[in-house]
Parts: C-alpha cells; structure tokens; sequence
C-alpha cells in the first residue's frame, strides 16, 4: 500500500486542495463558500451568491436561522452528548413533538438520510416476521426505478442507477423494483411475503418527478388491502418543502412508516429519524438497533426548535405560495431549450431538451450571475431554495433565470 500525503506537506486553494487530499467522489462548481445567512452565501472573495439549491432541502430553514444558532448554542452550553446508556432530558420532548408533526406514535432517532431509510427497512421486515407471519429471511422490500434512498449498500441495492451501483455489489437481496407511479405494478409485485412498499412521493434526485396524480393515494389503498405496509421517503420532500408538512399529504395519504432527516437539522447539523406507528415501531427491543449519536441532546434541541421554526413561520404555506408564484414564472420564461417545468412548493426542475447540451453548463452561467444552483441527472437544473427566502429575493434570482435561459445558446 502507498500513500503520497504526509512527507512534503503541500499547500494549495481549497480547490486544489480537496482535489488533491479529497476522494473524487463529487464534481462541485467551482465556487468556495466562506459564510452563509438566510437564503444568501458568499464565497471568500467576498461575492454574494442566492442559494437556489438549500443543500438539497436540508437548508429549508435557511443559513445559520437565528433561533437555530441560539438553540445550539444553549445546548453546547449544557451537555451535548450523553449516549444512548442514558437519558437526556431532550430526546424524549423531541421525539414526542416529533411524532405530534408526523401524526404518528414512535420515533427512532438517527443522523443521516440513509441511517432513517436503513431503519425503515429494519422496522418493516421485523413487521414482517412477527406481525405478518412471514417465512424467517423472506420478507420483500417494494421500490421504484429512478429511486434515491442514500449510499449505503442496501440503499444502493435499491436504486436503478448504474452510477450509484456500478462495483458496489453484492447487493442486498430481497428486493423487488416497479416502474414509478404504475399501480398495477405494484399490484402485481405484491407477494405474501411482501413487507413494504418504500417510494418517494417525489423523485427530487431523478430529476424532480411527479408520479401521475392519485398514484400515491392508490397505494395507500392497495398496501392496506393487501397487508403491506407503505413507506414514504419524505427525507428531501418533508417538512414543509412542497407546501404540506409532507409532500404524501397533498394525496391526503397517511404512511405506516416514514423516513425524514435533511432539515429537521435547521441546516445546522445532521438529525433524522424513522417515525411509524406503535404496531411497527414498538416492535424494537434493546440492543436491536441503535446509533451512537443518534438522539444525542444536541442534535434533539436542534431538531425541536427546527419543528417549532417551521410552524411558527408557516414554511408550509410559505412554500406552497412561492413555489406556485415560481412555477408560473418559470413557465412564463420564452426558451426553445425548455422542455418542461415541474414541481412541488419549493422543490421545482426544470428539464432540458437534449440539444441544449446538459443542465451542467447553465448551472455553471447561473453562478456567474449570483445563484447557485445543480443539476439532477444530465438534463434537469433543480431549483430548491430556503423556504425563508423573501419575495424580493426570489424575484431577483428568477430574473438572473430568465437571462441566462433566454441568452444561452444550444451547443
Ligand atoms: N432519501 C432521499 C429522498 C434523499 O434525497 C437520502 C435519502 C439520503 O440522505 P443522506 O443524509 O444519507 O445523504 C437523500 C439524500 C448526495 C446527495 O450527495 C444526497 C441527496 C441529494 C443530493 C445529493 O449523496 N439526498
């Protein structure tokens, strides 16, 4: 084994730098972000630039929300790690104003996306054995082309993408995968051994897609039929991005179980969960599951105060009315090179034809025009900015839009 760090230390720009110490597993735009507040970064030359991406919805809040710093900063004054041995006196009121959110009974704390959809998994084939009756190592997971749940290896034995897979094997077995939004799929996918249906009511990483209306609410009805359970992954779509706590409401659909994290941080540190009912949830006893930092007193005071922000800014109804307002204007805007604009509140893509030459390159002239943004998949500019963000802002960044779609030339 050779390594090349260590003997003549190199200095560089933290470009060259992460180039260099970095494992390539990302492509950035090559801006360097120094400080970040509300819907606005800048980057260490001093440019300001307008988030339109909020790191995927984890920023929903906006950067460093006063009360989120405030509420971290109390917490760092306290205690800010305790493990899972022992009690803190902020995980309980936290998971219980957590479940009160969701509408729903029990909560699992976790860090990360895919921790939450890894105990999703767990929980719904444990339901499986004891609950259903499902023959020992049988149970079957039910999931969608074009997916995303995360990186880990059953997260990626789920997915469809070469990218995400490719040398990444063996996968995990068990799983059995529909095309998205096809309900007779799913009807015929459904086994006896069949524990769960997972789906995201949005696809926001295969490029912001919508599965035909009423699809969620039919499966909701074919899982309860057929003693399946559903469970959605709101990880990107919850807490408030498509203008609903969660985007399954829209479809008045209410999961057995579901996987959140993203912003229930406040952009301030990493906090998700599996939340579900008592049926499912309380099947877990000690030892089975679990996390070190998962449901640490830092991360659950975070994760109150980013439940109580979203409500008493009324971030849902906030999103639901500038993404209408950003969706017309979008489709307003005069370019052959558009083939479509979609979306949810504030989670909207705008799809490319082909001949425009990738999302990349227009990604790439947004930044020069101050706005931030990353494309999904090769032809889909994704536009997600805080739900904080002001009316005036949204204005200014639609028209560095408008001049970058109507002034870009097919390749
Ligand atoms: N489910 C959905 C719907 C997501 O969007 C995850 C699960 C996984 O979450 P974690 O916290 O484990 O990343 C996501 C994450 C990336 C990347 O760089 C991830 C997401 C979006 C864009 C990029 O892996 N979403």
């Amino acid at each position: 084994m050779t390594t090349t760090a260590g003997t003549d230390r190199q200095t560089g720009s933290p470009i060259e730098l992460a180039e260099r110490y970095g494992a390539h597993n990302y492509a950035p735009l090559p801006v360097v972000i120094e400080r970040g507040e509300g819907a606005h970064v800048w980057d260490s030359d001093g440019t300001r630039y307008v988030d339109f991406l909020s790191c995927y919805s984890a920023l929903s809040h906006g950067h460093r929300h006063p009360r989120l710093v405030a509420a971290m900063k109390r917490q760092l004054d306290l205690v800010t790690l305790t493990s899972r041995a022992f009690h803190n006196t902020e995980m309980g009121p936290f998971l219980q104003e957590l479940c009160e959110y969701c509408d729903t009974d029990m909560a699992l704390p976790m860090n990360t996306g895919a921790e939450a959809v890894e105990t999703v998994l767990k929980a719904a084939r444990k339901w499986a054995y004891r609950v259903k009756g499902v023959p020992r190592y049988e149970a079957e997971i039910i999931a969608c082309a074009d997916n995303f749940h995360g990186r880990t290896i059953t997260a990626v034995s789920l997915s469809t993408e070469p990218a995400y897979r490719d040398d990444f094997g063996p996968f995990t077995p068990g799983i059995t995968v529909i095309p998205y939004g096809d309900i007779e799929a799913l009807e015929a996918a459904i086994t006896p051994n069949t524990a769960a249906f997972l789906v995201e009511p949005l696809q926001a990483e295969s490029g912001v897609r919508l599965p035909p209306e009423g699809f969620m609410r039919e499966a909701r009805a074919v899982t309860q039929a057929r003693g399946v359970l559903l469970a959605c992954d709101e990880i990107q779509t919850g807490l408030a991005r498509t203008g609903r706590r969660f985007c399954c409401q829209h479809e008045g659909v209410k999961p057995d179980l579901i996987a959140i994290g993203k912003s229930l941080g406040g952009g301030v540190y990493p906090v998700s969960a599996a939340v579900g009912t008592r049926e499912v949830m309380g099947l877990f006893t000690p030892g089975e599951h679990g996390s070190t930092f998962g449901g640490n007193p830092l991360a659950c005071a975070v994760g109150r105060e980013s439940l109580r922000v979203l409500e008493d800014e009324h971030l849902a109804e906030r999103a639901s009315r500038l993404g209408d307002w950003l969706l017309a204007r979008l489709r307003a805007i005069d370019c052959p090179e558009v083939k479509e604009v979609r979306g949810k509140g504030l989670l909207v893509g705008v799809e490319l034809h082909p001949e425009a030459g990738g999302a990349r390159r227009y990604c790439e002239a947004l930044m020069a025009e101050g706005l931030l943004c990353k494309e999904t998949h090769e032809n889909v500019i994704r536009f997600a900015p805080p739900l904080v963000i002001e009316q005036e802002t949204l204005e200014e960044a639609i028209e560095r839009v408008e001049n970058v779609l109507e002034r870009m030339e097919p390749v």
